[in-house]
């Protein structure tokens, strides 16, 4: 396997970052994670411009155009020989002395994998997910951004414990004012009365790509898409309730906490989203 790392292409044995690299350290860095379908870079633009805000919000100045970032990507599916690939973009504040001041590292470093695609079983798709809701709050915005895509990933992953402490593949995640923010992995939208959904990014989610994309075809379809505060009583009462996120692509939720949700089956809305969406990934983006 070929990895991409600060300019060129290096066998995946010798793509190795330094112990000082502030990525490591401090979780100092942001990334993204990609998906290429039949030879399309699923929104790579838009992968690319949530880099770009994630970056600056950190005060973190890429060094390399959009452009180029696009070519890297696009190059090591190429090298790898991948129709069909996840890929790992991220960017490290790079090498620096101990201490958190960022301005002591003085060039950040890239480094892209792309590599096969753990998925979801294909039952869930098709009978729905059992969540639960964790007593972990997703981090308060005005201590750090849930919108940033970075290397600090441990509000998700002692989420993500906890989710799998209950049995639970995935989990709800309220921020401190009890509101539904988002899953550890993925955002959540309900459906009721034909209406989908979703807690605005400001409640603490973030603005993920495959959201963006199901407003898009929500729009497409005739279906009307609403950003509106969320509490758990409202996805008790939801019609439907799936998840979005580049791994999961769309995927049905049918019990929370123990709960049936609607008819306890995976419902037509979410279907007719599905259906799009797995169209959609095909086309909208960048051909390799
Ligand atoms: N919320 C959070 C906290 C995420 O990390 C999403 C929502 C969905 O965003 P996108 O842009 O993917 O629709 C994410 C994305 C992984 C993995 O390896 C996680 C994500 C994406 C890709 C892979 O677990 N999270």
């Amino acid at each position: 396997m070929k990895i991409f790392l600060d300019g060129a292409w290096v066998d995946s044995a010798e793509a190795k970052i330094s112990v000082f690299d502030h990525g490591l350290l401090y979780g100092d860095g942001v990334f993204e994670g990609i998906r290429l379908y039949g030879g399309n870079v699923f929104r790579l633009d838009q992968h690319l411009e949530r880099l770009e805000y994630s970056a600056k919000a950190i005060l973190l100045e890429l060094p390399w155009s959009r452009k180029e970032i696009s070519d890297a990507v696009c190059e090591t599916c190429r090298l790898n020989n991948l129709t069909d690939a996840y890929i790992r973009l991220v960017v490290t504040r790079g090498v620096g002395d101990l201490g958190l001041s960022p301005w002591l590292c003085k060039k950040p470093s890239i480094f892209i994998i792309a590599d096969k695609i753990a998925l979801y079983p294909a039952k869930y798709y098709s009978e729905g997910l059992e969540i639960v809701t964790v007593p972990t709050r997703r981090v308060n915005p005005a201590a750090l951004s849930p919108a940033i895509k970075s290397l600090n990933y441990l509000n998700n992953i002692l989420a993500k414990i906890e989710a799998r402490q209950f049995g639970a593949l995935e989990a709800i995640m309220l921020n401190d004012q009890g509101f539904v923010a988002e899953c550890t992995g993925d955002n959540i939208f309900i459906v009721h009365k034909g209406r989908i959904i979703t807690p605005a990014a400001q409640q603490g989610a973030l603005k993920g790509i495959t959201r963006d994309a199901v407003f898009d075809i929500a729009r497409r379809l005739g279906i009307a898409v609403e950003e509106h505060d969320l509490t758990r009583y409202d996805v008790w009462n939801a019609d439907e309730v799936f998840l979005t996120g580049t791994g999961a692509e769309v995927i049905p939720v049918v019990k929370l906490d123990g709960r049936q949700i609607g008819s306890g089956k995976p419902g037509a809305v979410f279907g007719r989203v599905l259906e799009a969406f797995r169209k959609a990934v095909l086309t909208d983006g960048t051909r390799l």
